[in-house]
């Protein structure tokens, strides 16, 4: 059976699908396409199967030209329905694994995939999940799922978990070119997993089991929240000693081997490093195990929103004001510098606390033009000008983008709060610099 399989995914007639076309599974598509592959994407939404059906891109990651060359030479195309899968031979999963509201993992896009998959199965189809979740989530959820439809797993059909490392924005490492880890249920499944993968990244890293390469990227995760944590806990605690975190982290940076450069901030955001870390702290819940590093770095991470309104309130005290009243800009609302996702951002925590405590604030992000916020949609300041920033009681700094002119900010601010280390001197009495004492 197997033999088939390895015989297209080596000759790339192999027919390839991917479940999910975000910021992992278009790039994943694309790569494919380029190598050779026909490629099927199947997505939930009709907007966006209509939007790439038409070249229409929406993946900074993903040139332009590249995918309009595979929608014109009929190697890509978009669906919603399943029945695609008939004609497919291979078929990776790349959809969303967020926390529901009690912290727990939510993985109903995961299961929803596969009861569509089931009642498209056939032989010498392989199955590669890619979404972020708990060790066990490949061989406990999605294969009794395929077995009770007929299909023992390495005879019939075959299913690995490969993480997907995607770092939307990231200059340097794409797709092809970060290794890939792939753990397979059997010999058979990791064979023809790195049969695959190999054709479109450089270099592929099997293991023994769907649970090692589940754990790996959790693991991967979970270091940078707890590296992050330490971070912040430095801040706080170097705060209360009257030393400057920035100048100890820097200088601690300055030894080449055995420390690893991690900075504090206004808390963490994103759609990877707050979630990933509680996929397996819940899993372990289920062992009776609690995994206390992971969740001691998940308060210090979560308060750290809390600690940047204590810093706003304490820079307004000093002139005599009162959070309740003020009128606080924040400069930068999304998660990190350089990019336009809001996804878990401090900066809306920030921007919550500060209207419970009865200030007025207004934002200002040049690569997020508005947010939904409370179930309207604030916009934010289009420009910064002297006038509007003297308007205001205090600036708090929370995402330090590249192109902001922090200098003009610096000159015009009666009061800046700087949880990004923007202005590391420290002579400019007017500045209140997390971290700092
Ligand atoms: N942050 C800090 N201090 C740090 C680093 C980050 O406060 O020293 C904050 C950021 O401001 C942000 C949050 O943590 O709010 C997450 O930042 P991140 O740099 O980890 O960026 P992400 O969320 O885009 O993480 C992604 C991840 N990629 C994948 O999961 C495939 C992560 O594994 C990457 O290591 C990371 O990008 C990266 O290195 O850019």
């Amino acid at each position: 059976m197997s033999d088939k399989l390895k015989t297209i995914i080596q000759n790339n007639t192999a027919n390839i699908g991917v479940i999910g076309l975000g910021y992992v599974g278009l790039p994943l598509a694309v790569e494919f396409g380029k190598a050779g592959f026909n490629v099927t994407g199947i997505d939930i939404s009709e907007k966006r199967v209509a939007q790439l059906n038409a070249g229409d891109n929406y993946i900074a990651d993903v040139d332009d030209e590249e995918f309009n060359e595979l929608i014109s030479n009929g190697r890509f195309a978009a669906t919603t329905s399943f029945d695609v899968v008939r004609k497919l031979d291979v078929v990776s999963i790349c959809v969303p694994t967020p926390l529901n509201k009690l912290k727990d993992p939510d993985v109903s896009y995961i299961i929803s995939v596969v009861d569509e998959l089931i009642k498209y199965l056939h032989d010498d189809l392989l199955i590669v999940l890619e979404s972020t979740t708990y060790p066990g989530t490949t061989r406990e959820l999605v294969l009794p799922k395929l077995e009770d439809a007929g299909y023992p797993i390495g005879e019939k059909c075959f299913l690995c978990f490969s993480p997907e490392r995607v770092d939307p924005g990231n200059p340097v490492y794409q797709t092809h070119n970060t290794p890939k880890v792939l753990g397979g249920i059997t010999e058979t499944c990791t064979d023809l997993g790195v049969e695959l993968y190999k054709k479109i990244v450089s270099e592929i890293v099997p293991v023994s089991s769907p649970e090692a390469a589940e754990l790996t990227k959790l693991l991967e995760n979970t270091f940078r929240s707890i590296n992050i944590g330490l971070a912040n806990e430095m801040a706080i605690m170097c705060e209360k000693l009257g030393v400057d975190v920035w100048e100890v982290i820097n200088a601690a940076a300055t030894k080449p081997f055995g420390f690893m450069k991690f900075t504090p901030g206004p808390g963490l955001g994103g759609h990877c490093i707050p979630i990933d870390p509680h996929y397996l702290s819940w899993k372990m819940k289920s062992l009776d195990y609690k995994a206390r590093f992971i969740e001691l770095a998940g308060e210090i991470n979560t308060g750290m929103p809390i600690h940047v309104l204590e810093l706003i309130g304490k820079g307004l005290n000093r002139i005599k004001k009162s959070l309740n009243g003020s009128k606080v800009l924040m400069i930068g609302v999304a998660y990190k510098k350089d990019i336009d996702d809001v996804r878990e951002s401090p900066a809306l925590d920030v921007l919550k606390l500060l209207e419970l405590e009865g200030a007025t604030v207004d934002y200002y992000d040049p690569f997020v033009p508005k947010i939904h916020w409370n179930g309207t949609t604030v916009t934010g300041i289009s420009e910064l000008t002297e006038e509007i920033i003297k308007d205001y009681d205090a600036v708090a700094i929370l995402t330090d983008h590249s192109n902001i002119d922090f200098g003009f900010v610096l000159t015009h601010s009666t009061l800046i709060i700087d949880t990004r280390n923007v202005y590391p001197a420290d002579n400019n009495d007017h500045v209140l610099r997390l971290g700092v004492g």
